[in-house]
C-alpha cells in the first residue's frame, strides 16, 4: 500500500517539475524576473506586495499573482496599487503549482513586464514542494510567530533563496529574540540573507526593493 501513494506523489511533483521548467523558460525568454513569496498565514505577504506595488507602479513594469484557498480578498488588496493583479484560488489545495500559474498566466503578454511577484497560499509546508518556475523564492517569516519557526519547518527555508523578517514594528512588543531567530535560519539554511522590514511603518523596504535594481533601475 504504501509504495503507491509514495508513487502517485512522485509523479504528481515529476509534472509539476516539468511544467515549472517550461514556466522557467517562457520568463526568461520574456525577460521577466518572478519572486514566489512563501510564508505561513498571516506573515505580512500581501501587506509587503501591498507596500512593493505602491512604490514600483506605475513607473515599473510590475505585476502580481496571489493564491488562496477562498475569497480574492487579497488581490483587492493588491489590486488598489493599480498594478495587474490576478487571483489564483486553490479551493482545498494549500500550495500554488505550476499548472495553476501557467493558466492564470495564459493570456498575459509576459513580455510588458519586468517583475512578476506571486504570492503562495499562506503555509510553512506546502509551498516548499512545488517549483513555480520563479527566479527568486523568498520565504517571510514575522517577528510575531516565534524564532523557532526555521527549525520547525527547515524544508521552507532550506529551498529560499532570501528571508524577510517581517513586522519589526512588534519586536519589542513580542520581545522577539533577533540573534536566536537568525540562529535558527543559519542552522537550516547557513548562508541564507535576511532582510528586515516593517511594511506597516515603511522601514526597510529599500533594502527589500533593492534587491530587485537590477529589473528596476532601466
Ligand atoms: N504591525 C504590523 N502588522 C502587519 C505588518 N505586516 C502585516 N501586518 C498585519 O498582519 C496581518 C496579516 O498580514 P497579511 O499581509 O494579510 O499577511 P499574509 O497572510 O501573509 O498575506 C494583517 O492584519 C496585517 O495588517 C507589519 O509590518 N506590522
Ligand atoms: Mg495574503
Amino acid at each position: 500500500m504504501t509504495p503507491r501513494i509514495v508513487e502517485v506523489r512522485r509523479d504528481l511533483l515529476r509534472k509539476n517539475d516539468l511544467l515549472a521548467h517550461q514556466l522557467r523558460s517562457r520568463f526568461a525568454a520574456a525577460g521577466v524576473t518572478v519572486v514566489n513569496l512563501v510564508s505561513g498565514p498571516g506573515a505580512g505577504k500581501t501587506a509587503l506586495l501591498e507596500a512593493t506595488l505602491a512604490a514600483l507602479h506605475p513607473g515599473r513594469r510590475v505585476a502580481a499573482l496571489v493564491g488562496d484557498l477562498a475569497t480574492d480578498n487579497d488581490a483587492r488588496r493588491l489590486g488598489r496599487s493599480g498594478a495587474p493583479v490576478r487571483q489564483i484560488t486553490t479551493g482545498t489545495v494549500c500550495h500554488l503549482d505550476a499548472e495553476m500559474v501557467a493558466a492564470a498566466l495564459d493570456d498575459w503578454d509576459l513580455g510588458a513586464l519586468d517583475l512578476l511577484f506571486i504570492e503562495n497560499v499562506g503555509n510553512l509546508v506546502c509551498p516548499a514542494s512545488f517549483d513555480l518556475g520563479e527566479s527568486l523564492r523568498v520565504v517571510l517569516f514575522s517577528v510575531t510567530e516565534g524564532e523557532d519557526k526555521p527549525l520547525k519547518y527547515p524544508t521552507i527555508f532550506n529551498g529560499a533563496d532570501l528571508a524577510v523578517l517581517t513586522k519589526l514594528d512588534l519586536a519589542e512588543a513580542v520581545e522577539f529574540d533577533r540573534a536566536a531567530a537568525y540562529r535558527n535560519v543559519q542552522a537550516v539554511r547557513p548562508g541564507l540573507e535576511i532582510v528586515e522590514v516593517s511594511a506597516k511603518r515603511g522601514t526597510g523596504l529599500d533594502g527589500w526593493l533593492a534587491r530587485f535594481s537590477a529589473r528596476i533601475s532601466a
